[in-house]
């Protein structure tokens, strides 16, 4: 497999997270999406959306979207239960993380180090921090008396909200009353396998 990514990215981490931890081995392309490589007609080709991370699997697939990925390389393991019900409650965590954490506490982030990246206005930032903060007390509020995301152990779920709420300061978040969040997030990062997002994990040197 091959996974196009940018390594900065908490969605392209949450792919490099599942891939350590469930020990499979990939190649690694560096997309400089700050430089347009993303809009290249050769990239444009691997994901129209123009979008890292994509994964490329060994029969040639392309696969896109960050959760898509995450529950292809996990289906059939420990991350993804067989359960119907669990199964619809890891959905239903991937769609929450897509509306209110990606697009609002990786782009905080994202555009705390890359602001020439796009113009923003001072309501741009008041949204992102509101609809962050309610997505934090939402979090809080299910684990204060649970572990994990859904049910009993480990699973997609907690990798894929942990992709961008484990770095919610760089954006300028306040974790310092989520004491549950904290406790998750310290737990998380204890799992087997567990790599930073600064690591790739690939078997190449990234290209
Ligand atoms: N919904 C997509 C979002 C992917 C996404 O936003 N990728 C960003 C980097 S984190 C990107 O490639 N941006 C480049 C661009 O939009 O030009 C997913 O979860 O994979």
């Amino acid at each position: 497999m091959r996974l196009f990514d940018f390594p900065f990215s908490g969605n392209g981490y949450k792919v490099r997270l599942a891939l350590a931890q469930l020990g499979f081995e990939f190649e690694y392309t560096v997309v400089d999406l700050l430089n347009g490589e993303t809009a290249s007609p050769a990239f444009l080709a691997k994901n129209p959306m123009g979008q890292i991370p994509v994964l490329e699997l060994d029969d040639g697939t392309m696969l896109r979207e960050s959760n898509a990925i995450l529950f292809w390389l996990t289906d059939g393991t420990s991350l993804m239960p067989n359960d119907r019900l669990l199964r619809a409650h890891i959905v239903q965590w991937m769609c929450f993380e897509q509306s209110n954490i990606d697009k609002v506490l990786g782009r905080t982030r994202f555009l705390k180090r890359y602001p020439e990246f796009m113009p923003t206005t001072r309501a741009d930032w008041e949204q992102w921090y509101t609809t962050g903060y309610r997505a934090l007390d939402v979090m809080e509020a299910e684990l204060r008396d649970r572990q994990f995301l859904v049910g009993e152990h480990y699973s997609a779920a907690d990798i894929c909200l942990y992709g961008y709420v484990h770095c919610a300061e760089d954006g300028g978040f306040d974790l310092a009353r989520y004491h549950s969040v904290r406790r998750w997030r310290a737990l998380v990062k204890g799992q087997p396998g567990h790599v930073l997002i600064t690591e790739t994990g690939a078997a190449n040197r990234p290209s």
